[in-house]
């Protein structure tokens, strides 16, 4: 079986781009493959946290990638830093990689942009993420399209490393959803919908109610020219809106155009405000479920156990071919 590891950020709002874009290919790939899935607590702190903010958002994560329909009985489902070969290996990994590589990294650049100075940690993150992967000798990474750049990084230091010390890396490859891998936020189409921006009607959470849900999906900027068509250039609103309701109802775009020919946007808006209502609300009761048992804790212990067992063996493997340690 394929092995397939991905890994969120623990920083709260887990959203509909996340879980469109990310979390339901999780699901989806434990059928047929072996699965690692990381809250990965280490990249978050790229930028600064709350520490009691931070371990609240590290179970509710947990909790719902459990509740979106990830199986602890085939995944491994654990937290970054409960296994130190992710620091370990993001060491050996930044001295084969170039400065000139991560600043071209549209990620870092956004992150840094008019700042005089940023953090190492945010030049260095997908060092990081290289290493979460390449720690468990991947084959396959399924994740959102902005993801791209950093996969191809990790490609290039996993070819690269082989190059000098054979057999090494397993290298990995990216998958990536075509349609819905990209949900865009629903103030400014042209923009990707983000855990961090400020407006809360940019996005829809997961955990929203069936209120919050209403008021973003209404307020939701689209065009004055009043006519359901998907057009991305022109249209980039209603364009998003379709894209979401035809990912979260299985219609083709297309048959929805056909079905919306002549009605206007605020019907469009309230049958959108259903599905995705109808979509998210039995996540979010297995989430209320699971949030605060034991049952978690238990399971991200044990993850934590099966995926250090793997690590370690990749650790010895890097540290003999690179001639490290004792
Ligand atoms: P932020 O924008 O605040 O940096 P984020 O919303 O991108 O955070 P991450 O934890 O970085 O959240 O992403 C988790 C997963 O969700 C990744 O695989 C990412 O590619 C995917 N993802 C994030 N945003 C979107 C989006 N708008 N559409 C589709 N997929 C997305
Ligand atoms: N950078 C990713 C989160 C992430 C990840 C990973 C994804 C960290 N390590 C390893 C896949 C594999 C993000 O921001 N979405």
């Amino acid at each position: 079986m394929k092995r397939v590891f991905s890994g969120v950020q623990p920083t709260g709002n887990i959203h509909l781009g996340n879980y469109l874009g990310a979390l339901r290919q999780f699901v989806e790939l434990q059928e047929d493959h072996e699965c690692i899935y990381c809250i990965v607590d280490m990249h978050a702190i790229t930028v600064p946290q709350e520490p009691k903010e931070l371990k609240e958002h590290i179970l509710d994560v947990a909790a719902l990638y459990l509740a979106v329909g990830i199986d602890p009985k085939k995944s491994i489902v654990f937290v970054q830093s409960d296994v130190p070969g992710h620091a370990e290996l993001s060491w050996v990994l930044t001295c084969s990689s170039y400065t000139g590589e991560l600043s071209r990294m549209t990620q870092f650049k956004d992150k840094s942009k008019n700042k005089e100075s940023a953090p190492t940690g945010l030049f260095t993150y997908p060092v990081l993420m290289a290493a979460d992967i390449l720690l468990y000798d991947t084959d396959v990474v399924p994740v959102g399209n902005d993801q791209k750049q950093h996969i191809e990084l990790c490609r290039d230091l996993a070819i690269r490393v082989n190059g000098k010390h054979p057999n090494t890396f397993v290298v990995p490859d990216g998958r990536f959803l075509k349609s819905g891998a990209r949900i865009m936020a629903l103030d400014d189409p042209t923009k990707k919908m983000s855990k961090s921006a400020e407006n809360i009607h940019s996005r829809i959470s997961l955990l929203d109610e069936p209120s919050k849900i209403k008021k973003s999906i209404m307020k939701a900027t689209t065009d004055s020219e009043g006519i359901i068509r998907f057009d991305v250039e022109n249209k980039p609103g209603i364009s998003n809106l379709l894209n979401i309701y035809s990912v979260l109802s299985g219609i083709s775009i297309e048959d929805l155009e056909k079905k919306y020919e002549g009605k206007g946007y605020g019907d469009f808006k309230k049958d959108l405000v259903e599905i995705t209502v109808d979509a998210l609300a039995p996540i979010r009761a297995r989430y209320e479920e699971i949030r605060n048992s034991q049952m978690l804790i238990d399971v991200l212990k044990d993850g934590a156990k099966r995926a250090d067992e793997i690590a370690q063996k990749t650790m010895e493997r890097v540290k003999t071919n690179f001639g490290l340690g004792l």
